[in-house]
């Protein structure tokens, strides 16, 4: 076990035997607090300057965001015994409340050593998504700092290697470091602090210059300037240029039917080949050779090559019938690989595959990443030929909006037909509709909304999202449904309640295993006392208190508040029952 990870143990060990926060929010709930953890990989944002050129400064990082008070307020770290209740103390600051009313408290880690992001390999992308993995069910998001140079392949590679992720992972960085006057590091670290410790975007994202993209669209577009990236094919998720605007037409629904888990197994036999006239066929065919297993050529307009070249087509044939993967993406920004020309059909005829409009940078890791699975290589083909994590745009008919004869009467009704303001009535209607049907488990209703393009994850009036509701509820069917149309199950309502915490409150066992299999778990402040309550069910013979904790995933030897077990209760009082119940739970949890 790590440094890190025993401190963590300890944290939630500690945090167990504190009694529940009492400080009131402006809410009159307790604080309402979201944990991001913080991984330094290096980049500029983190430079100094050793022998007149810029290269990473290890240590420095935090000391520094410390001694910043729109990084950090120590005020509020004292009052409510921030260091006591959240470990590694030394690299753990909490920012000023946000306009959300939230403190988003931030860990940092650091590697070791820091790198330029041009040092960077697959290696270091497999290690970043270990951690993620690591540390997932302590925090509510993720904050990786990273070089500008390299950002947009760790992005992409991160986006395939976090299988079913349904927390936020947001690379950022900046081109000038932090330590110095004028710098983009500290909007850049702030916006996605503010975005992974509020926001359940469940995608891998880039935050850059007040924009959230998803990760796997990016190109880094220019080596100077703030504003040094571009999605070429995909608006932001978010736009963070005055208030925080997220784009939740265009996020991920979550994927969490199953439980989180990293793939970091990357096949290194993979290149970028880039086409221009006069290339030889010599360079060609060198670059094709063995070990070299997938190839994304870099083609002309929508995806040509020169059909008056048979050489250079025939050595792209001999290699597909190898069996090396060859993906055609376009040189240019934006567009995507069609086959309009036959300088296109020859691509085609020569056995590649169309890239539709992914960057150069997203074809390459899912490339990386395809190849090294067990699988057939017309299965692998299968694989990278569709959208797997937002990375291509698939051509998707959806029912239009106005086919619906619900949107259609209120449109008729309010004298309206133009798309935006049918879309404004949708996303003003829907939250709270999908809600109240939710509450009375009518999963033909919630289809219908579906089926209108409403969003089933969204919150309604009271800050709870559909998913919250069936849970309280009890409505299984419901939180299946809903599961299945990407609900995420680590929403949060305005109390700071998860889905799994509202099953707990309500003792749907049912739901509480369900959720427990696509991988739900409790946040960390949601942990915080349950010893102490536990104690309490122990004393009381709550049997069906205890199991619904332990069914949630608790261990049921966290002490409570005098650092007594709950079997340590039950035995003072001599309470049979409660200590059977305990020498029963493996059964019961498995
Ligand atoms: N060379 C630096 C890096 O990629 C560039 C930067 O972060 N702005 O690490």
């Amino acid at each position: 076990m790590t440094e890190m990870s025993e401190k963590t143990c300890l944290a939630r060990a500690l945090s167990a035997t504190l009694p529940t926060p009492s400080t009131p929010s402006s809410k009159g709930c307790a604080w309402k607090e979201a944990r991001v953890l913080v991984i330094n990989t290096g980049g500029t944002i983190g430079m100094k300057i050793h022998d007149g050129v810029l290269s990473p400064e290890a240590n420095a990082l935090v000391n520094f965001l410390k001694s910043l008070p729109i990084m950090h307020d120590e005020q509020y770290a004292q009052d409510t015994k921030l260091y006591e209740r959240y470990a590694p103390a030394d690299n753990t600051m909490v920012l000023p409340l946000s306009k959300q009313e939230q403190r988003v408290v931030y860990t940092v880690i650091e590697y070791s050593p820091l790198l330029d992001s041009s040092n960077m390999s697959t290696k270091d992308w497999a290690k970043i998504a270990e951690d993620i993995e690591e540390y997932y069910e302590e925090y509510d998001g993720f904050v990786i700092l990273h070089g500008t140079d390299t950002m947009a392949y760790t992005a992409s590679a991160l986006s395939f290697l976090c299988e079913h992720l349904g927390k936020p992972v947001i690379l950022t960085g900046s081109q000038i470091p932090i330590f110095e006057m004028r710098n983009d590091g500290r909007a850049n670290l702030l916006g996605a602090l503010l975005i992974a410790g509020q926001y359940m975007i469940p995608e891998v994202c880039l935050y850059f210059h007040f924009k959230l993209y998803r990760g796997n669209r990016v190109t880094k577009v220019d080596a100077e300037s703030f504003n040094a990236f571009t999605s070429p094919n995909l608006e932001p998720l978010a736009n963070a240029e005055g208030d925080i605007k997220i784009n939740w037409d265009t996020v991920l629904k979550a994927d969490t039917c199953a439980k989180f888990r990293v793939n970091s197994e990357l096949n290194r036999n993979v290149g970028l080949l880039r086409l221009f006239p006069g290339i030889t066929t010599e360079t060609v065919r060198a670059f094709l050779q063995p070990p070299m297993a997938g190839v994304v050529l870099e083609t002309y307009g929508s995806g040509n090559a020169p059909d008056s070249r048979t050489d250079l087509l025939a050595e792209l044939t001999k290699a597909t019938d190898r069996g090396v993967i060859i993906i055609n993406c376009t040189q240019c920004l934006t567009g995507t690989v069609v086959m309009t020309y036959a300088t296109g059909k020859a691509l085609v005829d020569a056995g590649l595959i169309s890239g539709g409009d992914m960057t150069p940078e997203a074809a390459l890791s899912k490339l990386s990443y395809v190849l090294a699975k067990d699988i057939s290589l017309q299965d692998k083909k299968e694989l990278l030929k569709s959208n797997l994590r937002g990375e291509l745009t698939a051509n998707i008919q959806g029912a239009c909006l106005s086919d619906s004869r619900f949107i259609q009467l209120i449109a008729q009704f309010l004298s309206i037909s133009c798309k935006e303001e049918l879309e404004a009535i949708r996303n003003a209607l829907t939250p709270t509709l999908a809600c109240a049907a939710a509450k009375i488990g009518d999963i033909k209703a919630l289809e219908a909304i579906r089926e209108m393009g409403g969003n089933l994850s969204m919150e309604g009036n009271d800050g709870r999202t559909p998913l919250h509701i069936a849970t309280c509820e009890g409505h299984l069917k419901v939180v299946e449904y809903l599961l299945s149309q990407g609900a995420n199950v680590y929403a949060k309502d305005s109390y700071g309640d998860t889905p799994l915490r509202c099953a707990v409150r309500f003792r749907r066992k049912d739901v509480v295993r369900l959720l427990r299999k696509t991988g739900a778990h409790l946040s960390p402040s949601e942990v915080q006392g349950v010893g102490t309550e536990m104690c309490s069910y122990a004393a009381q013979s709550d049997i069906e208190g205890l199991e619904i904790w332990a069914l949630a995933g608790m261990d049921p030897n966290l002490p409570g508040y005098d650092g007594k077990t709950p079997l340590e209760v039950a035995s003072a009082a001599g309470n049979q029952r409660v200590m059977d119940f305990f020498q029963n739970l493996k059964d019961l949890v498995v």
